[in-house]
């Protein structure tokens, strides 16, 4: 079976699906797509443009949390429990972890201080319900063993942490989330998820979503 993922620059969505087949050392051909001149394999195969899409020979699959489940079935089921209950809270908080992720794009295209502060606040109650379940030892969200919740959630703390020091985003009053942010940074499947330099990836990210920004001008001035 050959696997070939196609992503954008940045993309956190494709980030799960890259840390997933890492966690499981199957290897994949990646290739990012210029998404304002995709090419024809591309366009045919996600018909509205989207990324993350994984080829498995010549059939596409799309959505993260769909190629995510798909990746776990090849990996040898490791990131979802086999029992029903902890199947469905899995399935629920990697759901959830995509909310959290639009909520950080709505903190990063920010126009102004206000907005900002705003969106934040709304992340900070969205993290604030995840602390209430994290596993109380850690360092993973359900203990020891990483799962798929730590795999979907690993794109977005991990640019939490990044632009902490400018934009205070990890709320210090959620200790856990940090410290599941700081395991989830270290994680080798984490860090062979991005290609290049993140730091500079990062801020050329945020300088494409929100160009005239708020998080872009404190970024700028940091
Ligand atoms: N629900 C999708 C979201 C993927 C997504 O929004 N990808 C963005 C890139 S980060 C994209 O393809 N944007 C292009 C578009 O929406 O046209 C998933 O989890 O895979």
């Amino acid at each position: 079976m050959k696997l070939k993922l196609a992503v954008f620059d940045f993309c956190p969505y494709c980030q799960r699906v890259r840390i997933a087949l890492e966690h499981y050392g199957l290897p994949y051909e990646l290739v990012t797509v210029d998404p304002e001149a995709p090419p024809e394999w591309f366009a045919t195969a996600s018909p509205r443009g989207k990324v993350p899409l994984l080829m498995v020979d010549d059939t596409p699959i799309l959505e993260s949390a769909v190629i995510g489940e798909f990746v776990d079935e090849i990996g040898g089921r490791r990131l979802i429990p086999g029992d029903p209950l902890a199947r469905a809270q899995v399935r629920f908080w990697a759901d959830f972890a995509s909310a959290c992720q639009m909520g950080f794009g709505n903190m990063v295209r920010a126009a102004d201080e206000e907005a900002f502060v705003s969106a934040r606040s709304n992340l900070h109650q969205d993290l604030a319900y995840v602390d209430r379940v994290l596993d109380d030892a850690g360092p993973y969200f359900a203990g020891g063993g990483l799962c798929l919740v730590d795999v979907v959630f690993a794109p977005l703390l991990t640019r939490l942490l990044i632009l902490e020091p400018v934009l205070s985003c990890l709320p210090q009053d959620l200790p856990k989330v940090r410290r599941w942010a700081e395991a989830l940074q270290a994680l080798p499947e984490v860090d062979r998820s991005v290609s290049g330099d993140i730091h500079g990836a990062f801020a050329s990210m945020v300088s494409h979503l929100g160009p005239q920004g708020h998080v872009s001008a404190q970024l700028a001035a940091a």
